[in-house]
């Protein structure tokens, strides 16, 4: 697309077009859940729009669709006091609660007969607080402590179920909306999984998971992890719209664009209320969020104005809470776990207790700041909750009932497996074993190359790990390359067919694909997604490892954090040293184009636009050429745009590349960059 200089009517209305049918999209995919286009086509359109506002950048407006999530993450958030207070709600533990309730609102205001309550989910979720400017979303906040919380504006962009424009003729100069942020179930699931396999600590709850989120700084790791949004407060001053009650709000919260939850009921009589919280508090298992309670809310706002705030309060609304599922039980030890990253886990075994369908026997105390905490003593009666979570925890010790002259737990300082010295950094939580042959963290690191989303080794598991470590056999993941047959017999109960079975599988695990082998190498923060995606603009190890910190966070999805752990994995002689013996031992650690290796070149993961004519090369061929070194194509020149390469008679794109500084190249230039890297 060539770029003149002035976007005439006709490119200006079409960005409107394109803006309106992807925000009427976008809407119904996210908020309705119930798509109109092809996710395709969705696509289509969207570059089509991000080519116009790349050439017409004064076209871009901050509503935009291509404008939900910035490149460039914040180095901090910022306070900021909200216009309006963000209360919280008085409890319900049950009927009687929410009877005694009534009855103290009808004393404030006796001359009301009937009043109708709108009863709502609690969302277990981060409540949010959004600014619509004109229509336009300018600021969301985290609540905070209701009077002051953070700007979090570029992360709330990024949900996609916030519209980032109010659907609205002649909307109100300001409009205040709250409501909740949350992870669904299987996306909390999945980000767990993601951690697990990267060696982070693990998310206790899709609470703490979706709070962690909105504090993230980079806006980018906030849509990968989609977190969804529910509103169910509005407040803005306009004669023009006229709403008389909760129930009148929700509707148009929703007509403006917002999710609102569909389970929302109206209840003209005390006793509708309780039958909701009692047909929830079984339905509540079966909804893809977390709920915690209900929140019964006096319908009128006429009402709600004339009952006030108490010094905490709302009067005219309660949050009745659905009993947390905990119990009581001993602790009869702690044990300390060492994970493949050296990472210490403290855990309880417990006296067997059920609690929400299982039997639990163990709860994960975190941390040593958490045994800190919880002051834990040998033999303590405690209290386990499992609310969700996957992992149950101890939330509370009973120190009425501590055996006496119990002994406080500590945590340890020697590692538990090899005896050296533990450490734990200041500003960070996890005390770990850094001696890089503790037998532990080696029987981690081989069990996870060989687990199923890695090399997926069949016949290596815990049981063969152990065996191999404990008799001295291997004392890396390289030494898995060099074992014999002979060597495998050694072991206690191994026959024949299960050691040639065996050694088979170890020499089939060196045909898997790059990624694997990047996933397998157990790097900090490189899941099996982070890895492909490292692996598509990194074709090789030596380009990985070549690679600087700035050069892998270009990757898309890929934080500064992530780059760093990459980078410094990299640089770690022990590191280097194993990838030269996968190397000699013949795994890949090359990406495949179809079946030929792909020779790496200076192209590997830059950008490139090619444009005029070249003297030899069609265009067509120069872009395969480019492609095939694994270099990328566009059609337009942008700041992401590495080199241009430009024949005779080029135009306006070449103008472009000029202002923006992109590097030129002549053909024969283009040429001698494809030459392969020594
Ligand atoms: C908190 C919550 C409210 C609602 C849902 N989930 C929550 N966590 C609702 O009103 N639908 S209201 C609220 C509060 O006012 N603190």
């Amino acid at each position: 697309m060539d770029s003149v200089e002035q976007a005439t009517p006709d490119i200006k209305q079409r960005v409107q077009e394109l803006t309106q049918i992807l925000q009427k999209a976008s809407y119904e995919y996210y908020v309705l859940d119930a798509p109109t286009i092809e996710d395709a086509v969705y696509d289509r359109f969207y570059h089509e729009l991000r080519d116009l506002e790349i050439c017409y950048p004064e076209l871009i407006s901050p509503n935009s669709p291509t404008q939900r999530v910035g490149e460039r993450p914040a180095s901090q958030f910022i306070s900021i006091k909200h216009n309006v207070p963000l209360y919280s709600l008085e409890n319900a533990f049950g009927n009687e609660d929410l009877i005694t309730w009534e009855q103290r609102w009808r004393k404030v205001e006796p001359d009301i007969s009937q009043a109708d309550y709108v009863c709502e989910l609690k969302i277990d979720g981060s409540a949010l607080a959004l600014t619509y400017e004109n229509g336009l979303l300018v600021r969301g906040a985290t609540r905070g402590d209701g009077v002051t919380g953070e700007d979090i504006t570029s992360n709330v962009r990024a949900i996609r179920s916030i519209p980032l424009r109010l659907n609205l003729d002649n909307p109100p100069p300001l409009v205040e909306v709250r409501g909740e942020a949350f992870l669904p179930l299987d996306t909390f699931e999945q980000i767990n999984r993601e951690r697990e396999q990267s060696g982070d600590t693990l998310f206790a709850n899709p609470r703490n998971a979706v709070a962690g989120t909105l504090r993230q700084l980079d806006a980018r790791m906030v849509a990968q992890r989609k977190p969804d949004f529910y509103a169910y407060t509005l407040h803005f001053q306009t004669d023009k719209i006229h709403l008389a009650s909760q129930w009148d709000a929700l509707e148009f919260l929703q007509t403006v664009g917002f999710r609102v939850n569909p389970e929302r009921q109206l209840c003209p009589t005390m006793q509708d209320v309780f039958a909701y919280c009692d047909r929830w508090s079984i339905g509540r298992t079966q909804l893809r969020y977390l709920t915690d309670g209900v929140v019964v809310k006096l319908n009128s706002f006429d009402l709600q104005e004339r009952l006030g705030f108490t010094q905490k309060f709302p009067r005219w609304a309660i949050a009745f809470k659905y009993p947390a599922e905990e119990a009581p039980t001993i602790v009869e030890d702690i044990i300390f776990n060492v994970g493949r990253t050296g990472a210490i886990t403290p855990v309880a075994k417990l006296r067997p207790v059920q609690l929400a369908g299982t039997t639990v026997s163990r709860a994960t105390l975190h941390n040593r700041d958490r045994i800190e905490e919880l002051k834990l003593c040998e033999g303590d009666t405690v209290i386990v909750r499992k609310a969700g979570e996957i992992i149950p925890e101890i939330v509370r010790v009973l120190p009425e009932l501590r055996p006496e002259g119990a002994q406080s737990y500590e945590m340890l300082t020697h590692c538990p497996e090899c005896g050296e010295a533990v450490v734990k950094p200041d500003d960070e939580a996890v005390t770990r074993c850094i001696n890089t042959s503790c037998p532990a963290i080696l029987r981690g690191a081989l069990t996870h190359w060989a687990s199923r989303d890695a090399l997926d080794v069949n016949g290596v598991g815990e049981k063969l790990v152990l065996q191999l470590v404990d008799q001295g056999l291997v004392h890396s993941v390289g030494d898995l390359y060099e074992l014999t047959i002979e060597q495998l017999l050694t072991l206690e109960r191994m026959g024949t067919k299960s050691a040639e079975k065996i050694i088979q599988a170890i020499q089939d695990s060196k045909k898997q694909p790059w990624a694997r082998v990047l996933y397998a190498l157990g790097i900090r923060h490189v899941g099996s997604v982070n890895a492909q995606v490292l692996t598509q603009s990194f074709p090789s190890v030596d380009l990985l490892a070549q690679a600087n910190p700035a050069e892998i966070a270009q990757v898309y999805g890929i934080g500064s954090e992530i780059a760093q752990s990459v980078h410094g994995w990299f640089q770690n002689h022990g590191n280097q040293r194993l990838i030269e013996r996968l190397r000699s031992a013949g795994l890949q650690l090359v990406g495949e184009d179809g079946n030929t290796p792909l020779i790496a070149t200076a192209i590997t993961g830059k950008t490139f636009v090619v444009t005029g004519t070249l003297p030899t090369l069609k265009r067509d061929e120069a872009k395969a050429m480019i492609q095939k070194a694994g270099g990328k194509v566009t059609d337009s020149v942008s700041k992401k745009t590495n080199y241009l390469v430009v024949g005779e008679d080029a135009g306006s794109k070449l103008e472009k590349a000029q202002t923006l500084g992109v590097t030129l190249l002549s053909e024969d230039e283009f040429l001698q960059l494809l030459e392969p890297r020594s």
